[in-house]
C-alpha cells in the first residue's frame, strides 16, 4: 500500500461520531461539548420544547421532538409523552444516526423529554450497529418521585444501550460542596461534557496516548452501569494522587469499585507530562481494580495543565444499590475523606470557570429547584 493509499484509509476508516443531547438538560449539555470544539463528530440537539430548542445555536442540527403531539410546549414531566414525541421523529431521528460507529446519548433523567425519548433513540442506535453510550444525570435524591423515573429510565436504557455513564447529582453536590444549584449542575454538564470530548478527541485526533475505536468497543459493549470519577494532583506524586482519589469518588454510588468489569481512564497533564506517569497509572489502576477484565488508556496533553494531571476514571460494568433496587431510599453515600474533597473542589471549580457562560435555562431550572427544595 502506498503511502497516499494509506493516508486515504485513514480518512475512511475515522469512526464518525454524533452526539444527540436529549431534552433541556441534554441540550445544554450538547451544547457545551459544541462550545469547546468536537473534532470529528456531529451535534444533535432534540427537545418537545421549541424556546428551549432555538436557543440551541451550536448544534449541527436541531429537531422539533412530537410537534404533534407536545406542539413545541414540552412534556410537562411525562417521560410517557417523550417517549411517544421521539416516536413521531423516529424516521428522521434513525437517518441522522445511520452509518455512526460511536453514538453518545445525554440526558438528564427527571423529566419528560430527555427520560422519555433516550430509550427509544438508544433503541435506534443499537439498531444500527453503533456502539451506544447514554450519558445521564440523576437527580437529586430530594427530588424523590423525579429519581424514580430515572431509575425506570435506567433500566429501560439497560435493555438497549451499551454502556451507561451514570452521574448520581446528590452525589456531585457532595463532592462540590456548596456550590450553588446552578454551578452544580454546570459541573454535571462540564463532566459528561469532557468525556465525551476526550473520549472523542483520543479517538479521532492525534493523542500522547491514542485510544482507538476497538479498543473502546471493548471496554464500553455490553458495559453496562458505568461509573465515573475525577482525580487531579501536583507535586511529587501526582499521578497516585490523581488515580486514587479518581478511584475513590466515583460520581455514582457503587458497591465495590474493585468488581468493575472494565476501566477506562483518561489522563490529561502539561507538556512536563511523561509517558512514564501515565504508565504508572495504569499500573496503579490495575492494583485497585484487580477483578477487571479490561483496562484502557488515553492520554493528552493541555499546555494549560503545567504542574498537574488530571484523571478521568470510567468503570463500567458496576453494581449500583440505587439503581438495582436494593435501596428504596435515600442514599446514605459513604463519607469522602477531607483531603480529597479539597482539590476537587478545586478541579471543579476550575471547570466551572472553563464554562464561559451558563445557559440561563440551567439557571431558571436551577431557580424553580432551589423553591422545590
Ligand atoms: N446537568 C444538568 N442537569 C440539568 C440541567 N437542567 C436540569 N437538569 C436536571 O435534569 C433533570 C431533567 O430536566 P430537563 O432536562 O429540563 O427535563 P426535560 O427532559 O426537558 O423534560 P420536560 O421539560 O419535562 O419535557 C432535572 O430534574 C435536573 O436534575 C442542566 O442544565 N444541566
Ligand atoms: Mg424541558
Amino acid at each position: 500500500m502506498t503511502r497516499e493509499e494509506l493516508l486515504e484509509k485513514v480518512k475512511t476508516s475515522r469512526p464518525s461520531v454524533a452526539v444527540v443531547g436529549l431534552g433541556g438538560a441534554g441540550c445544554n449539555i450538547a451544547t457545551w461539548i459544541a462550545d469547546k470544539k468536537l473534532a470529528g463528530g456531529k451535534i444533535i440537539a432534540a427537545n418537545t420544547d421549541a424556546a428551549h430548542l432555538s436557543t440551541m445555536t451550536r448544534a449541527d442540527k436541531i429537531i422539533l421532538l412530537g410537534e404533534k403531539l407536545c406542539r413545541g410546549h414540552g412534556c410537562g414531566g411525562f417521560p410517557e409523552r417523550g417517549a411517544e414525541a421521539a416516536k413521531e421523529n423516529l424516521a428522521e431521528l434513525k437517518g441522522d444516526i445511520q452509518g455512526t460507529n460511536l453514538l453518545f446519548l445525554v440526558a438528564g433523567l427527571g423529566g419528560g423529554s430527555g427520560t422519555g425519548a433516550i430509550p427509544v433513540v438508544a433503541g435506534l442506535g443499537r439498531e444500527s450497529g453503533a456502539l451506544t453510550i447514554a450519558c445521564v444525570t440523576i437527580p437529586f435524591t430530594i427530588e424523590m418521585t423525579r429519581r424514580e423515573k430515572a431509575r425506570d429510565a435506567i433500566k429501560a436504557l439497560a435493555e438497549v444501550s451499551d454502556s451507561i455513564v451514570v452521574i448520581d447529582n446528590s452525589k456531585l453536590r457532595e463532592v462540590a460542596g456548596n456550590l450553588p444549584l446552578k454551578d452544580a449542575l454546570a459541573v454535571a454538564n462540564a463532566l459528561i461534557g469532557s468525556f465525551v470530548k476526550n473520549l472523542t478527541d483520543t479517538i479521532t485526533q492525534p493523542s500522547l496516548v491514542n485510544l482507538d475505536y476497538a479498543d473502546l468497543r471493548a471496554v464500553m459493549e455490553r458495559g453496562g452501569i458505568s461509573s465515573i470519577g475525577i482525580g487531579e494532583g501536583d507535586g511529587q506524586d501526582r499521578v497516585e494522587k490523581a488515580v486514587s482519589q479518581a478511584l475513590s469518588t466515583p460520581l455514582l454510588d457503587i458497591t465495590d469499585v474493585s468488581t468493575a468489569y472494565g476501566v477506562l481512564i483518561h489522563i490529561v497533564g502539561g507538556e512536563d507530562m511523561t509517558l512514564d506517569e501515565v504508565a504508572v497509572a495504569g499500573e496503579l489502576i490495575m492494583e485497585k481494580v484487580p477483578n477487571t477484565k479490561r483496562v484502557i488508556w488515553g492520554a493528552k496533553v493541555d499546555p494549560n495543565l503545567t504542574g498537574k494531571v488530571r484523571v478521568m476514571a470510567v468503570l463500567t460494568g458496576v453494581t449500583c444499590p440505587f439503581l438495582s433496587g436494593e435501596v428504596k431510599q435515600k442514599v446514605v453515600a459513604p463519607q469522602i475523606p477531607k483531603e480529597v474533597v479539597k482539590p476537587l473542589r478545586e478541579a471543579m471549580e476550575h471547570m466551572v470557570k472553563a464554562q464561559e457562560s451558563i445557559p440561563r435555562e440551567t439557571i431558571s431550572k436551577a431557580a424553580v429547584f432551589s423553591k422545590e427544595r
